[in-house]
């Protein structure tokens, strides 16, 4: 019987280092390991064939032997699985595919882009200009004189003597009315620059948007009509809209413009919100009709001034400016 033994474990090493697949080597082994059917198995069946001073050395070589083999099979198994193509390895057709990846516009462009749709189907047109510009754009001919606190180093960045980053977009409406005669209606998006110190409310380079309107006959109702029309079509049609009296250079009369929205909770209850200061807004000064070399008798204009970070904030709940501006794509990737 150890002579059997022997032989059978020659050809079981033999038969598995022929084997190619997964497949023959289970039939191998339910052929030499299997616990009934198994050859080895019947070698140790016949022990009591065997006398007792045979036995125990013919039971360990069984045993032995079932060792090497099953140890042998399982080094070939790992050999057959390795070899296989790739294709055919660990292929899950049933998981989800990774998402391709995509870009998305950033939450402070969407804001900008959903007021321009709105202002656009109301017939104004879009605006742009230099971000470095000169002190008489930015400052003087928007009525605000040098020794105005908002021209001090203190607030502005400055490039030279007289050249600086513009600090609001009313520079272009002051070139778009250099450039063209009334009527006017247009909309200034972009990036502008203050000293400020950068914190949960404040960067020094941030997204601003004004719109200007000039023409004969334009009046305080258009201008009040005009941003309340606005405030429904971006906010809702529950919108309440409030006109604060406030003070700018180059608007007179100046106020602040604050919306109340209504929005609907998660069990379908509506609620109003506190007032929240939404832009700046007023009536263009003469004065600064009369630098562009317009008729300050004839015409009339408005103008207003927004925030869409502020804005984001606001549609989002977003507590910290800064989230908009330092790329995160973990936070920016969430506005799809
Ligand atoms: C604001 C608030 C009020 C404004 C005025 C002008 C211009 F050029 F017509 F004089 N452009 N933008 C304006 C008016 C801006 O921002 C808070």
């Amino acid at each position: 019987m150890i002579d059997e033994l022997r032989r059978l474990r020659e050809e079981a090493l033999d038969a598995f280092a022929s084997a190619r697949d997964v497949g023959e080597l289970e039939r191998l082994r339910v052929r030499y390991l299997g616990r009934k059917e198994g050859l080895v198995s019947g070698v140790l069946r016949r022990l009591g064939s065997l006398t007792p001073e045979e036995r125990p050395s013919v039971g360990a070589a069984a045993n032995r032997a079932r060792k090497l083999l099953a140890e042998a099979l399982q080094d070939r198994l790992s050999e057959v699985t390795a070899a296989r193509p790739a294709t055919e390895r660990a292929l899950d057709l049933t998981l989800p595919p990774r998402r391709k990846w995509r870009g998305t516009i950033h939450p402070v462009s969407q804001v900008i882009d959903d007021i321009w749709r709105i202002f656009q189907s109301l017939g104004f047109a879009r605006a742009r200009g230099p971000e470095v510009d000169t002190e008489w754009y930015n400052f003087v001919a928007l009525n605000t004189p040098l020794d105005h606190p908002a021209a001090d180093e203190q607030d502005t960045l400055y490039l030279a003597p007289g050249l600086l980053l513009r600090s609001h977009t009313s520079p272009v409406q002051i070139r778009t009315m250099e450039r063209y005669p009334p009527p006017i209606r247009i909309l200034a998006p972009g990036m502008v620059y203050r000293r400020d110190t950068y914190d949960a409310t404040h960067t020094p380079a941030f997204a601003q948007i004004e719109g200007l309107v000039v023409d004969e006959g334009v009046t305080f109702v258009d201008f009040k009509a005009t941003l309340a029309e606005f405030a429904r079509r971006f906010w809702g049609p529950g919108t309440q809209v409030r006109f604060r009296p406030s003070f700018f250079p180059f608007t007179e009369p100046s106020a602040e413009v604050d919306v109340k929205r209504v929005i609907v909770r998660e069990d379908g209850r509506e609620e109003e919100t506190d007032w929240i200061e939404i832009m700046g807004a007023g009536m263009v000064d003469p004065a600064v009709l009369d630098n562009v070399g317009y008729d300050s008798e004839r015409y009339t204009g408005w103008a207003f001034g927004m925030g869409p970070a502020r804005v984001a904030m606001l549609r989002h709940g977003v507590r910290d400016l800064r989230l908009f501006y330092e790329n995160d794509m973990r936070f920016l990737g969430q506005f799809t």
